[in-house]
């Protein structure tokens, strides 16, 4: 099916699971390194949502056991909750190009990125889906620096890294983002398809600025939907200074680079 029609379809009434069959083409894809206090609750509260949802979890091979608590769940949630495991903690990025090949092999039309921990608001997915099926996004960005979003319980020195590294990021890359390192995202199909995914280059965090600025610099339309962010409750972050660094050098690269190469998948239709 073309992302047209599903966008046609869609919007005849995009919270009614009775059009599942429809809605059942978007795939939210949550990567996991030891979130065991988390992953249960969270699994079952996607599933409780009014929009259909598939679920699909890419988990590092976690210490504490958060594949065999997922593998389990999915006997009460068949041919709806997927688990892709690898071997070892390889990083944000690379999970979520994982899940994304996965989702593109099969036909989903709208791919979801969140966190485990609750940072994200699960009933928010259904705004982001809005964002694009209703208003046109190519993809919709969960934004915490636009009116009407917020943080809550954030250290300050979260808060800080982040908002820095967002005025840091459009001042390099003129990126007309106000959250370019925001996870929490609906990402169409059409953009994932014309993405060179084996291109992108960040490993950790700053995945999620690339991933943005490959849609930007290949003219998609990012609509920002504002979010309430909140700190973790469960679990610990996997924030690291690696990550920070990662960042601050690789931003810079990225958009030079830019000037001399595309983003631009060759051949859109042998995903890997
Ligand atoms: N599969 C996988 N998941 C990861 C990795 N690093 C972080 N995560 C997950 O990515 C999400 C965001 O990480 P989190 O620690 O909450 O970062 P923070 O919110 O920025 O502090 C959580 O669901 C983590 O479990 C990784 O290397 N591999
Ligand atoms: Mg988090």
């Amino acid at each position: 099916m073309t992302a047209q029609k599903a966008v046609k379809e869609v919007a005849i009434d995009f919270t009614n699971p009775r059009i599942g069959d429809t809605l059942a083409k978007s795939l939210v894809i949550i990567p996991t390194y030891n979130e065991r206090e988390n992953i249960v609750r969270m699994i079952e509260t996607v599933f409780s949502l009014a929009t259909p949802f598939h679920l699909l979890v890419v988990d590092d091979g976690s210490p504490d056991g958060t594949a065999q608590l997922v593998k389990e769940q999915q006997e009460f949630f068949p041919g709806r909750l997927f688990i892709h495991e690898r071997s070892g903690k390889l990083g944000l990025g690379t999970a979520y190009i994982a899940g994304f090949k996965w989702g593109l092999e099969r036909d989903y039309d709208y791919f979801f990125e969140m966190d485990a921990d609750f940072s994200h608001n699960p009933n928010d997915l259904a705004r982001l889906l809005a964002a694009c099926v209703e208003d046109g996004g190519d993809l919709a960005v969960g934004s915490r620096y636009v009116k009407g979003g917020k943080l809550e319980n954030w250290p300050f020195d979260r808060i800080f890294l982040s908002y820095g590294a967002s005025l840091y990021v459009r001042l390099i890359t003129w990126m007309p983002v106000k959250d370019p390192t925001a996870g929490f995202i609906c990402y169409s199909r059409r953009v994932l398809e014309s993405i060179n995914l084996d291109k992108i280059s960040f490993v950790g965090y700053a995945f999620q600025i690339e991933m943005k600025f490959a849609a930007f610099t290949l003219g998609f339309k990012i609509k920002e939907v504002p979010i309430t962010f909140t700190d973790r409750i469960e679990g610990v972050s996997k924030m690291s200074k690696g990550i920070v660094k990662e960042a601050i050098l690789g931003v810079i690269q990225m958009r030079w680079q830019s000037f001399f190469s595309s983003y631009k998948s060759l051949t859109p239709s042998s995903v890997e």
